[in-house]
């Protein structure tokens, strides 16, 4: 990117733009929730529309000048919802996690019960962490997985949970699980309680707009939340999306604007707009369906090598890796030595962790972002072996050289593309 007037300006952060730009080509990128956007989603995130404030929805602002700003909100509402095949949504949120609180603060009253996926085997912060405020706000609890080795999530234990306490909210969705989920499970046992039903995909929004994973909608479920960059590919933001009921997509837009938002970012939502038209084009699809063929690749390697994935593997973008059951190597060793080679990943606590949140057993990774730059089966199995060997050798500096060089020349082999259209 042209950074003319900050070189001009403000050597300090010129520095560190430039420098984050080659620590970005320069190493593989593995952590899943991460990606490369386009120029034009960075143009647009970078454009005039960061000057305006369009507090309210289309046609209904409470400032003057509305005229550009209502085109884009527009253009970007009505391709979330043909994304996603649904009949509103909400642009608005600043990121998945104000996502997730407006649609608590939407769909319950202080005190009301969710019904979510336990943390450790794969939930998120914003599904309640015991550290968050709306944990003290709402009650949690949980379901988890009938059996770590498969994945499969524990439908009984799940229905008998929801009998006894009567959630508001089932949500489905996850930050680290590799499985697809029992969608009609879910539906049919809200529907036996009188819950909603949320589908919070802000890490497979991508795979489900691309049509290789599944999409809740499609089985019935009412809400759901993402995010807009990981595999979606386009800025850092969030959305809410809402199947067909008018009466919850009313009280979703009041409780994004005025109840918990003032002014909507509009050059983030142009950017959104420009990913999402991005996402409809035919290359991502192949975009999408390559992700999966990846990950699949890189599951067969860790498979061979013996290394305990949760899940079993893989159905989806990323693959969670019990590297201290299996190799005796903590996730912050894993996560520390591999960045040392020009691999970047995440420590991640894995299902029914015993060790710490700040060491923990697990290493998460995925291909969104290796899929990006175009690397297929061949370059993610390679990858794959190439972090075994390292994990390996973890104290082999000469061998530890070797494939630092060889992670350098696969990644100026698959320069960042600037376009994806
Ligand atoms: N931080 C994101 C992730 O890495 O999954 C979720 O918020």
């Amino acid at each position: 990117m042209n950074y003319d007037y900050i070189k001009k300006q403000d050597e300090e952060i010129f520095n560190a733009l430039v420098g984050e730009e080659a620590r970005e080509v320069r190493g593989l990128e593995l952590i899943p929730s991460e990606n490369y956007v386009s120029r034009a989603v960075r143009e647009a995130n970078g454009s005039v529309l960061t000057n305006k404030y369009s507090e309210g929805y289309p046609g209904k602002r409470y400032y003057g000048g509305q005229e550009y700003t209502d085109i884009v909100e527009m253009i970007a509402i009505e391709r979330a919802k043909k994304l996603f095949n649904c009949k509103f949504a909400n642009v608005q949120p600043l990121s998945g996690a104000p996502a997730n609180v407006a649609m608590y603060f939407a769909l319950m009253e202080p005190g009301d019960t969710v019904l979510g996926m336990d943390l450790s085997h794969g939930g998120h912060l914003t599904h309640g962490h015991p550290t968050t405020w709306i944990n003290k706000i709402f009650n949690f609890v949980r379901y988890k997985m009938k059996d770590t080795e498969t994945g499969e999530i524990d439908y009984d234990a799940l229905r008998e949970v929801a009998l006894r306490e009567k959630p508001k909210i089932i949500l489905a969705g996850f930050s680290a699980y590799s499985r697809e989920l029992d969608y009609a499970k879910f539906v049919e046992i809200a529907r036996e309680v009188g819950a909603y039903t949320v589908a919070d995909m802000a890490h497979i929004a991508g795979l489900i707009a691309g049509g290789v994973a599944k999409n809740p909608f499609d089985y019935g479920f009412d809400v759901i939340t993402t995010t807009t960059h990981k595999t979606l590919r386009g800025p850092r933001g969030g959305m809410i999306l809402v199947r067909e009921s008018e009466e919850i997509a009313k009280k979703i837009n009041k409780t994004v604007f005025p109840g918990l938002q003032g002014g909507p970012h509009m050059n983030v939502i142009a950017a959104k707009a420009v990913a999402f038209g991005e996402a409809l084009t035919p290359a991502f699809k192949e975009y999408a369906a390559q992700i999966l063929k990846n990950a699949k690749a890189m599951e067969a390697v860790f498979h061979l090598e013996g290394i305990r994935m949760l899940g079993g593997g893989t159905d989806n973008h990323l693959i969670l890796a019990d590297v201290y059951g299996s190799l005796g190597v903590t996730g912050q060793e894993a996560e520390t030595v591999l960045d040392e080679i020009g691999i970047t990943l995440n420590k991640n606590m894995i299902a029914d962790e015993t060790r710490s949140a700040m060491d923990p057993s697990g290493i998460r990774f995925g291909t969104p972002a290796l899929t990006t730059r175009k690397m297929m089966e061949g370059e993610a199995t390679r990858i794959a072996e190439i972090m075994i060997e390292t994990l390996r050798n973890k104290d082999d500096e000469a061998k530890k050289k070797a494939l630092r060089e060889e992670v350098e020349v696969l990644s100026q082999k698959f320069p960042v593309p600037e376009s994806f259209v």
